[in-house]
């Protein structure tokens, strides 16, 4: 069979890489819309050769819709998800909006697909810096078991969309023609102060909450409990924006419950679905973002046991945050459902 499908924000840095993906992946598709805001309305994109105009998304979109991916913004979302359901369709949202939501699963295909068919009308995708990090510690957590995480982030300027790309191009042509380098989205679009992003490091990525720590680093200590379905886990997060295009880098440090063996942590890595392994250090081989922009994986390498607590295991994981980390993690929970 093949479905009537909608993607939600078509013209933005995920909306395009879903469309690119159903495309290039044959998804089965009868009708496809291509919807955004008011905005971007009226903009044409190419699908299989044909032209598509860009509608603005209402909730008369949806009739007939069988799967709608929203990428347009959690306040979009909020808005018209339902709307969506309310006519039939099944809703993969990549915002914030719903993934806390008790009624709405939160899905990453290699560690809990299951949880996926309890959907009312909503599948939620994860944020992207936490999609990639239980992707790569779902096989270690069931051999070994996790107490404690510990995780630093290396977040390219896609997260925050197509403006926060042409900001770092801009800004780092500028610096280095040695003219004033003004930042003008970065850190975050809706607050007033903004910094220099490029040749630096921001350690700020979404608002502070009142705890002292981002949206951002909450986002991946509430996530990955909920898809862990492990609240004892003990996660702590910094997350850090850096000069980079696409690619999220993360350094990763784990404490287990039960002892391990660095060779089985190695193998358990190398043969779980979707990651890849790549750790040769005497080569100068490990992950980096440049390799993994444009493929579907979670590269994981650097893995070495902490020097000073025998339970403690340090890893570097890197994967492209507009794929895996949003626009493929979304059309495989689809693809996973519709097999
Ligand atoms: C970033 N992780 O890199 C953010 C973008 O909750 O889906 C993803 C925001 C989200 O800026």
């Amino acid at each position: 069979s093949s479905y009537n499908v909608a993607v939600v924000g078509a013209t933005g840095a995920v909306g395009t890489q879903i469309l690119r993906l159903i495309e290039e992946r044959n998804f089965p598709i009868n009708q496809l819309k291509c919807l955004s805001s008011a905005r971007s309305a009226g903009t044409k994109v190419v699908f299989k050769g044909q032209e598509i105009t860009v509608e603005e998304a209402k909730p008369e979109s949806f009739e007939g819709i069988d799967i709608a991916w929203f990428s347009a913004g959690g306040s979009v979302s909020k808005q018209l998800a339902p709307a969506a359901v309310e006519r039939g369709a099944l809703v993969i949202d990549n915002t914030n909006a719903y993934r806390m939501d008790p009624e709405v699963p939160l899905v990453v295909p290699e560690v809990n697909m299951n949880k996926a068919k309890e959907n009312k009308g909503i599948i939620a995708n994860p944020n992207c810096s936490t999609i990639q990090m239980v992707a790569a510690l779902k096989p270690l957590k069931d051999r070994f078991g996790i107490d404690r995480l510990i995780v630093s982030t290396y977040q390219a300027v896609s997260g925050a969309g197509s403006r926060a790309i042409n900001d770092l191009l801009n800004q780092t042509k500028a610096a280095l023609e040695g003219k004033e380098v003004k930042g003008e989205i970065l850190p975050v679009g809706s607050l007033p102060k903004k910094h220099q992003m490029a040749f630096n490091a921001i350690p700020q990525i979404d608002v502070f909450g009142e705890n002292g720590f981002t949206l951002e680093e909450m986002k991946m200590i509430r996530e990955t409990k909920k898809i862990f379905d492990d609240n004892e886990i003990a996660v702590s997060a910094t997350c850090v924006r850096i000069p980079v295009v696409s690619g999220h880098s993360e350094s990763v440090y784990i404490e287990t419950k039960e002892d391990f063996d660095l060779e089985e942590v190695k193998e358990l890595l190398a043969k779980a679905p979707g990651v890849v392994l790549v750790d040769n250090p005497s080569e100068q081989v490990y992950p980096l973002a440049t390799d993994a922009v444009g493929k579907l994986e979670v590269f994981v390498g650097r893995v070495r046991r902490d020097v000073a607590v025998a339970r403690g295991l340090h890893l570097w994981i890197v994967s492209d945050n507009l794929l895996k980390g949003a626009a493929w993690n979304a059309v495989q929970i689809a693809e996973n459902l519709t097999r």
